[in-house]
């Protein structure tokens, strides 16, 4: 028996746990958010990286119900998501709902009390309702490179930035050439000494559109909020009609390539340069990463880029392949995260007393049923869960299209006496066929190349294949028939009443 007990416990305080606490407190329902870092922001807290913005437009990048007329550009950068979301938590009282410093161990289903027990760094809790809102990019992905431990310089993984941290001056390496290198490569070059850029596949850099928000444009917004939706609307609907079909059939995403290949031609006036620049897969294979100074910093004479592969570290540097010593002050780890193999799946144990992890492992991998809850694993909601990702437009949307279905399973539950809902494995599986079916000839599966989207097995367990319009629509409604439901146990004076 345990001293605290809550209705619902939310994993996380970044966009989802804040965005479900606020529906949450509208609906009246009671719960509590566990969040291992010391403040509000998930992946906008931990990405601090110079350079640090968000590739999506961001009048689209907010909640929908906070919108933010004062952004002050059209792309933003991180502290001002950041400051967006710490406001929003602060305006919606969900700041004094999370725990602080206080990472989830383990969390285990008890069927017999219908709870979730919940072990933490502070004490054990249990709850009716586990909201996990982890983040599927919450966990660096840290390679070994063979004599790592020796370097006698700073090693540091993008997401666990020291924001304190001066490159001035420097000798610095950056591995990896994914979407945060793209972002870190242009300042750590305007300060660095000497830049090394580690590359083991070409990344498709298109044409940036950011600009500055003037101040009569955020006027406007502020007092028309129509013009503000507008323009998310129009960043909504374009990114949509454009991208996906172009993302699900790769013969129309020619436009891309040529997009890219002029962008590369204007930036980089090298031929052998570009050479080694040129992607040979398809763009959009991996996340489409726009940048106007990225390639112009890559061609810079104080910029070397190293395509012979990285053999060893020593205490003054890398050593690569071909035998050449690269000396460094610091290697900046640009290498992602563990995203199909992540730890949080070990956590979790369901009904049958296997983790989430043992689960899937013993099937086809990472899968949910619509993206939110997982056959064996009562009362459990996941945002951002499996194929929940997309590439061209906002995560914000597609973790505010799970909150209504989230919440309308609460509702139900709460009224007709429901202790447990569980979704049935036949619906689980057939959706994951039809999932898999649409992705089989999508650019993520077919584009050549080697993602964060696709498992060890290659099966591609993050992607929505799909407009993101029909993800909300799906999740519109909580759909209770496809659930195994276990009532709750009349009271004892009921039972008493009835005999
Ligand atoms: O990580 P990545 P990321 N030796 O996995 C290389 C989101 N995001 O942090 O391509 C050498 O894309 C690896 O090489 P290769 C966004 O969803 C969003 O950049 O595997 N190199 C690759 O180049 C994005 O997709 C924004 O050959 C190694 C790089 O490291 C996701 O985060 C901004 C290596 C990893 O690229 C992840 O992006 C930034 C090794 N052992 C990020 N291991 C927005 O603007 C890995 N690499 C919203």
């Amino acid at each position: 028996m345990t001293a605290e007990h809550h209705n619902v416990v939310i994993i996380g305080a970044g966009f989802g746990g804040i965005g479900t606490s606020i529906k949450l407190a509208e609906d009246g329902v009671e719960h509590v958010i566990l969040e291992k870092a010391d403040d509000v922001g998930g992946t906008w807290l931990a990405n601090q990286y110079p350079g640090c913005r968000c590739d999506v437009p961001s009048h689209l990048y907010s909640f929908s119900f906070a919108l933010n007329p004062d952004w002050s550009d059209s792309y933003s950068l991180q502290p001002e998501i950041w400051r967006y979301l710490r406001r929003v938590a602060e305006e919606h009282r969900v700041v004094e709902r999370v725990r602080f410093g206080c990472k989830v161990d383990a969390a285990r289903w008890d069927d017999d009390a219908k709870q979730w027990r919940i072990e933490t760094s502070q004490g054990t809790l249990t709850t009716n309702v586990l909201i996990a809102a982890h983040g599927f990019l919450s966990e660096p992905s840290v390679p070994h490179f063979e004599g790592i431990e020796s370097f006698a310089g700073q090693v540091m993984h993008s997401a666990q930035w020291d924001p304190s941290y001066d490159v001035t001056g420097k000798r610095v390496g950056i591995i990896g050439t994914g979407a945060s290198a793209v972002q870190i490569v242009p300042e750590v070059h305007k300060q660095a000494t000497a830049l090394s850029v580690f590359q083991r596949t070409a990344a498709w850099i298109l044409p940036h559109r950011g600009r500055t928000i003037h101040a009569w444009e955020r006027r406007l917004y502020r007092n028309v909020p129509a013009t503000q939706r507008f323009v998310r609307g129009f960043h909504y609907w374009s990114s949509e009609f454009i991208a996906v079909p172009a993302l699900m059939d790769p013969q129309r995403g020619k436009l891309l390539k040529k997009m890219a290949r002029k962008h590369l031609e204007d930036q980089v006036p090298d031929p052998e340069l570009r050479k080694r620049l040129t992607p040979a897969f398809t763009p959009g294979c991996k996340r489409l990463t726009p940048s106007n100074e990225y390639l112009p910093a890559i061609a810079s004479p104080t910029t070397e880029l190293v395509t012979s592969g990285i053999a060893k570290v020593v205490p003054d540097g890398i050593v690569t392949n071909d035998g050449v010593l690269h000396e460094l002050d610091v290697i900046i780890l640009a290498t992602g995260f563990r995203v199909t193999d992540n730890s949080f799946p070990e956590l979790i144990t369901g009904k049958d007393g296997r983790t989430m992890r043992a689960v899937w492992d013993s099937a086809d991998g990472m899968g949910a049923y619509n993206g939110t809850t997982f056959a064996g694993f009562p009362n459990l909601f996941m945002l951002a869960g499996p194929n929940t990702g997309i590439g061209h437009t906002s995560l914000v949307y597609m973790i505010e299209a799970q909150l209504p279905y989230v919440r309308d399973a609460l509702r139900l539950m709460s009224e007709r006496n429901i202790a447990a809902v569980e979704v049935r494995p036949d619906v689980q599986a057939a959706y994951n066929e039809h999932l898999q079916r649409r992705l089989g000839p999508t650019v993520w599966n077919t584009g050549g190349c080697k993602s964060w989207y696709l498992d060890k097995q290659g099966r591609n367990t993050t992607i929505w294949p799909d407009y993101t319009f029909k993800f909300a629509r799906r999740l519109k409604r909580f759909d209770l028939e496809s659930y195994y439901q276990q009532l709750q146990a009349p009271e004892p004076a009921a039972q008493l009443a009835a005999i």
